[in-house]
């Protein structure tokens, strides 16, 4: 049975050969599981030792070993890391050694659940660790930093406060005759009321934005047969990511491939284009081609010749002529470029940069579902609230209260920590 109080470890690192290797554990039994298989038998407080890990007397690997006492480490746990060179045979080895010493390997993000229980991270913090471990462009990083250094729980922390204020003056209400009461209480709760809802409102139109910045925008790039469609996408990937050549019809399903540019994700979708069909294969392609096109921010339409009015019925459209090489006729209206000597690319690119990023405002950022879904819930809730009817306005604050500490709340709701845990690296 597994259990909260279990010592566990874990390799926080890959395993695959690299110069160093981390493994962590973390539970009351780390210290002296440590003690037992080094050359070394003081660890102190926060100290990395050169240390050798033995199996017996026989000398293992060479590592620096550093240990941390309980409370001051990441887990609250007494916790020991050890860095160690980072080969496969030496991994497989030492975790051999620490397993006979009956503690078990941790779970998807266990050592951060710990740290949670152990109010070391609140729960909007532990999330914002593995959105900062996940980040895979400038962007996504700079909100999860921002979120890991309190952006999100500010904000909570300000309107929890704000709407406890109005609370309490709406109870006043309910509890005092009026003569008893200043005569400007009625309007500034009303003014304490939209300023909240304001504030709300605008942090969930602000996580259509994070969402963008995590998924990525989508670009379907459509136009006839052989106009360079999958020329341009193998360019600005520098690699060969879908076939070319010079028979029409050569792409028939979808090849995507996500790129960073500026700090944002991108993500290119090479297609069929959208034309007569000759076979099933070929129909399909046109079908995912088609429902791509539509679900994406952009399209990139490579023309032929100058058949813009093909396209009207799609939205968001940037047309384009490739082979610029090879022919210098310019269109206009049309991004001429060329995906064998690179021409115009870098203007299609910060153009494509341009329609689509929003103005990046400040945090906070709610980036997850669960966040967006309690802050909706919240400010429903407050929508309710009709002051002349002062009674069932207060419950609808509560509510709206409830829900919004909801986003940082961690206990009684250990199915959610669950699956907040399990896309989280094991090891961290
Ligand atoms: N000179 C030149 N040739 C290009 C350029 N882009 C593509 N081509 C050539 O044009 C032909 C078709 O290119 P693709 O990239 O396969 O065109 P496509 O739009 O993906 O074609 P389908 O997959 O058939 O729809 C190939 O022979 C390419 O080498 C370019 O910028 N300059
Ligand atoms: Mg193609």
């Amino acid at each position: 049975m597994k259990h909260i109080n279990d010592t566990i470890f874990a390799l926080s690192t890959k395993k695959s050969k690299s110069a160093i290797a981390i493994f962590r554990f973390s539970g009351n039994k780390s210290h002296s599981v440590i003690k037992s298989i080094s050359s070394k038998k003081i660890f102190k407080h926060k100290v990395s030792t050169l240390n050798d890990i033995l199996e017996g007397k026989k000398r293992i690997d060479q590592t620096l070993t550093t240990f941390f006492k309980s409370p001051n480490s990441y887990t609250g746990e007494d916790m020991v890391e050890i860095s160690c060179h980072g080969s496969v045979s030496v991994i497989n080895k030492i975790t051999e050694i620490i397993l006979k010493k009956n503690i078990r390997l941790a779970e998807h993000g266990e050592f951060t659940k710990r740290a949670l229980i152990n109010d070391k991270l609140t729960l909007l913090e532990a999330e914002s660790i593995n959105d900062l471990i996940n980040a895979e462009t400038e962007n996504q990083r700079k909100i999860a930093i921002g979120n890991l250094s309190g952006d999100l729980d500010k904000f909570i922390d300000n309107i929890t406060k704000k709407t406890k204020k109005l609370l309490a003056d709406v109870e006043a209400i309910i509890d005092f005759a009026d003569e008893d009461l200043p005569n400007s209480l009625h309007k500034n709760i009303k003014e304490q009321y939209k300023n909240i809802c304001d504030l709300i409102n605008k942090a969930i139109k602000k996580s259509n934005i994070s969402k963008k910045i995590y998924e990525g925008y989508r670009i379907t790039i459509i136009g006839k047969p052989n106009t360079g469609k999958s020329s341009f996408i193998n360019y600005i990937n520098n690699k060969e990511v879908s076939i070319v050549t010079n028979i029409p019809g050569t792409t028939t399903d979808l090849v995507t491939s996500s790129l960073d540019i500026n700090g944002d994700k991108y993500t290119f979708v090479d297609t069929a284009g959208i034309r007569k069909y000759r076979n099933i294969i070929e129909k399909i392609g046109i079908e995912r081609t088609i429902e791509s096109a539509q679900k994406s921010d952009l399209n990139l339409v490579f023309l032929e010749n100058n058949e813009k009015s093909n396209y009207e019925k799609l939205n968001n459209n940037i047309f384009v002529k490739s082979k610029y090489d090879k022919k210098k006729q310019k269109f206009r209206g049309v991004y001429n470029i060329s995906s064998v000597s690179g021409y115009g690319v870098e203007a299609l690119l910060k153009a494509i940069s341009k329609k689509l990023k929003k103005n990046h405002v400040k945090g906070p950022y709610f980036s997850r579902e669960r966040h967006v879904e309690n802050l909706k819930m919240s400010l429903s809730s407050l929508k309710l609230v009709n002051f002349k009817e002062i009674d069932i306005a207060a419950e609808n604050i509560r509510n709206s209260l409830i829900y919004l500490n909801g986003i940082n709340e961690k206990f009684d709701i250990e199915n959610i920590l669950d699956i907040i845990f399990s896309d989280f690296c094991i090891g961290k």
